[in-house]
């Protein structure tokens, strides 16, 4: 990927179906393996409780730190390609699901778009999101505030980080 136009986004990568961190480290490397994309720094795995439909299974979140030379548009179609690839059926919202990705920031640029709003429009609301960024990216802006400042209006109880070492949590690979 040539230097010009490269851009740093994060993602968020969740899941609470069959075997999650073997799916998340999954689509890890088959962004990783698109020219366009370069994985450079990945949180530890979390374990959360489940947001917004509650009853549901706990589930396992983390964030990536990427660069790209890809816009809005075709980074989120790479993920959601990873996603379906990785055969995740679409059902009820907020449901059970064996892995999401989320375009959380690209860059400083706002996007409001048919389908793509960047940054995520409820990525202040999530602490399974702003935990997992803190540990990797703790100079990021939350809404116009710092990420710290963002976290201390959330409720992170429930939220464990798993002992596993982050070298894209190695079982998956
Ligand atoms: N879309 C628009 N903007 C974006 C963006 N920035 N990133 C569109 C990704 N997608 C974006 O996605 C539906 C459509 O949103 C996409 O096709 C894309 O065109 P989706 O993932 O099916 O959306 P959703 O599930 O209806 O809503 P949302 O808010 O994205 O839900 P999430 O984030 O997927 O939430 N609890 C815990 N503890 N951990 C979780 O990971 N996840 C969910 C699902 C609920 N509760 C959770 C977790
Ligand atoms: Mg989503």
């Amino acid at each position: 990927m040539s230097g010009r136009n490269r851009v740093r986004a994060y993602l968020g990568l969740g899941g609470n179906l069959g075997d999650p961190q073997a799916a998340m480290a999954a689509a890890l490397a088959m962004l990783d393996a698109e020219h366009e994309i370069a994985v450079m720094r990945v949180s530890s795995l979390y374990r959360t409780p489940p947001w917004g439909l509650v009853d549901q299974p706990d589930f396992l979140n983390a964030v990536a730190e990427i660069e790209t030379t890809l816009v809005p548009r075709l980074l989120l179609d790479a993920c959601l390609a990873a996603e379906r690839a990785l055969k995740r059926v679409r059902n009820e919202r907020w449901g059970p699901r064996a892995i999401d990705i989320d375009v959380l920031i690209y860059g400083d640029l706002s996007i409001h778009e048919d389908g793509l709003t960047v940054p995520h429009p409820r990525i202040a609301e999530r602490a399974f999101v702003l935990v997992p960024l803190l540990e990797i990216a703790p100079h990021l802006m939350i809404a116009d505030r710092p990420l710290d400042a963002a976290l201390q209006t959330l409720d992170v109880s429930g939220i464990e980080r798993l002992d596993l070492a982050p070298d894209w949590w190695r079982a998956g690979r």
